[in-house]
């Protein structure tokens, strides 16, 4: 009798600490790996070690269940356990230990012991099993792979923003402005714009201040055409000082070390060939005055020229060393140029398959951006008001995703084929898209559209696909056939880089079949093949960069921005092979280059994405250990040009540079 019930009383000893290992692996590993995620040092760590909380579902209901399981069948069998010692105890007291009454009791403590003893063991089986799945499969299954483009942040800088429920706003569509009455013959577009402060509702019931072109976020679309010139007029009506009030900043930009103006501005439209002034140079250390105080103004000439294809541009703030706050706070819009040929296309929207119902009805542009904002007041500044924290210059990944300014909005379709230009307007948050029926959103499977474009307009052919991969600044346009999904079907825009499934985080916004309507719209097998001789042109040098971090820095050939400097000085009207090296294995860097477009001739360290070495670029992922060769075009404007980390803490901290484009060298007789 002793005997069974010490081996019985031993089987419970080891279930006990076997449910306690358990229980605490369950919750402690979860909470140390999202710490780790959360350190701004962890950018050193290989990929695979960076995980978010949600990496193992700590937010979601899996992890949670079983570590509520655990901890409680833990509970319950210490709580038998003591009760058993306690009888047992009580029954040494007892002189006839083989008394009817007492092993009565003990039988039934040992049925009991063995019912939960079991129960346990099943229990701490079935939760050991969960938790080796959770961390040796990935939670989505990608056709990229998540380790290769996956170095940075996934947890947010700031995580307790204010959160309305997904898909209640309606996607906003940025307006388009009317050029000013021109003069007849005018062969011009002449805008005006001020860039002021304004108020808006990113998250349901919630006014947050921002600064926008016009005072708006996205700020009004420009609709250009090849040929024709744009000239744009800004004017700075900004409050002055930054205007504290209206943001906190967690770690404000020391002045000192990375100098700057209060509330000045300068704008770069990005992506397209102009001159040197009208490219919206950051800074006023080439002898020039380019960035404009409140009161001042400025004009650019965008020629929109032969040599530029049709694409979608966006244009936004690159004040030096402030451009990552003053994009965050909404100054940034698109910019879309178009021809003649691309309008015979036929593509969805266009004026012949769409006539009078194209920007903004069957041609979307989709502007996603990742915020934080607070929830109580902070610093004096009331609920509302935006977070800027960049997790010590890495990046400021937020917890509310958005898309043209509006938290997880909802946006009505026809069971018919709609363009969408999709822009990562992002501070430095990278997203792997998929379309996925809202029944299946977590799980997919992935839904079917088409690649039809990249930064610099449409590709040869299009590329039927199920996810791209964006980073900062980079546009890909993709066309998205409703027509297999009855009305009433609902389809989530998700980024799978959220390993898991949270709820907040992953799903980016929601299609609604609503409507039936005719489509007689297409997706041609040959759209826009390259068409200039620059295209053609040979690379005639070649130079290697390295982007790194250097002294605490981010650095670009070990070196940080510096107005005074030139690192490349190519001859204009020509092409070089430049080679963008990322020897490091934490962090990546999207690499936006000024004046022209390049083509990607190879890239190792990972797979190419859908259409990126087929069309031309103007920003591309250099993620962890890879290197991207590409051939870019400096043709048309000499000058002083940027080429810098879109990351904009990255860019702001100093990972920037230029090169300054040479004339023709003198024929020599
Ligand atoms: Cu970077």
């Amino acid at each position: 009798m002793r005997g069974i019930h010490g081996c019985v009383n031993r089987l419970v000893r080891i279930v006990l600490i076997l449910m306690v290992l358990g229980g605490t692996a369950a919750v402690v590993l979860p909470v140390v790996e999202a710490v780790t995620a959360a350190q701004p040092h962890a950018h050193h760590a290989k990929p695979d070690a960076i995980r978010s909380a949600t990496a193992y579902g700590l937010s979601g209901p899996t992890t949670t269940t079983l570590a509520i399981g655990l901890s409680m069948a833990a509970l319950v069998t210490w709580a038998v356990v003591r009760r058993i010692r306690r009888r047992r105890a009580s029954a040494s007291h007892v002189t006839a230990s083989s008394t009817p009454l007492v092993q009565t009791a003990i039988d039934h403590d040992r049925r009991r012991l063995i019912r939960y003893g079991t129960a346990g063991v099943v229990a701490t089986g079935v939760g050991g099993v969960s938790l080796w799945r959770m961390q040796s499969t990935p939670a989505a299954d990608t056709t990229l792979s998540t380790a290769s483009l996956l170095s940075d942040n996934i947890a947010p800088c700031f995580n307790n923003s204010p959160l309305g429920r997904p898909f209640t706003q309606p996607l906003p569509i940025p307006p388009t402005l009317n050029p000013i009455p021109a003069v007849p013959q005018a062969t011009t577009d002449v805008y005006v714009i001020s860039e002021t402060r304004g108020e808006t509702e990113i998250v349901p019931g919630i006014r947050t201040p921002i600064w926008g072109y016009n005072g708006i976020f996205p700020g009004p679309t420009i609709l250009a055409r090849k040929g024709r010139p744009v000239s744009m007029t800004f004017t700075n009506q900004l409050p002055p000082a930054e205007e504290p009030s209206a943001i906190i900043i967690t770690a404000p930009q020391d002045p000192t070390k990375h100098p700057f103006l209060d509330s000045s501005t300068v704008v770069h439209l990005h992506g397209l060939n102009s001159d040197h002034f009208s490219d919206g140079y950051p800074d006023d250390g080439d002898g020039h005055k380019h960035r404009v105080r409140p009161g001042e103004l400025f004009t650019h000439v965008y020629p929109n020229n032969e040599y530029q294809r049709c694409a979608t541009f966006w244009y936004h703030d690159h004040s030096v060393h402030v451009t990552s706050q003053h994009v965050y706070r909404g100054l940034a819009a698109f910019y879309i140029l178009q021809d003649e040929e691309e309008d015979a296309l036929r593509l969805p929207g266009s004026p012949l398959a769409d006539p009078g119902r194209g920007y903004g009805v069957f041609d979307v542009p989709l502007l996603i951006k990742d915020v934080m904002i607070a929830n109580q007041e902070i610093d004096g500044r009331p609920p509302g008001t935006l977070v800027y924290n960049n997790c010590s210059h890495m990046g400021a990944y937020g917890d509310i995703m958005t898309v043209n300014g509006k938290q997880q909005p909802r946006f009505d379709v026809a069971n018919r084929k709609y363009r969408f230009r999709v822009l990562n307007g992002s501070d430095a948050r990278q997203y792997l898209l998929s379309l996925r029926l809202a029944t299946q959103v977590q799980d997919g499977p992935d839904q079917p559209f088409t690649v039809i474009g990249a930064d610099q307009g449409l590709l040869t052919s299009p590329v039927p696909t199920t996810e791209f991969h964006i980073t900062p600044a980079e546009r890909f346009e993709i066309v998205i056939d409703f027509s297999p999904y009855p009305v009433g079907t609902r389809l989530i825009l998700v980024n799978k880089l959220i390993e898991g499934f949270d709820p907040r985080l992953s799903p980016i916004m929601a299609f609604d079949v609503t409507r039936v309507e005719p489509d007689t719209s297409e997706v041609r097998p040959v759209l826009r093949p390259p068409e200039h001789p620059a295209d053609f042109a040979a690379p005639v040098q070649v130079r290697t960069f390295l982007f790194n971090r250097e002294g605490g820095y981010w650095s670009i050939n070990g070196l940080q921005w510096d107005p005074a400097r030139v690192d490349a000085r190519p001859i204009v009207d020509t092409n070089e092979e430049w080679v963008l090296v990322n020897e490091a294995g934490g962090w990546g860097h999207p690499v936006h280059i000024h004046l022209g477009r390049f083509k990607i001739i190879e890239i190792t360290g990972r797979p190419p994405r859908p259409g990126e070495l087929e069309g031309f670029k103007d920003t591309v992922w250099v993620g962890p250990n890879q290197t991207i060769r590409l051939v870019h075009q400096f043709w048309n404007f000499t000058g002083r040009f940027l080429f810098h980390c879109h990351n904009g803490s990255h860019e702001d901290h100093d990972m920037m540079t230029q090169f300054e484009v040479q004339p023709p060298p003198p024929a020599t007789p």
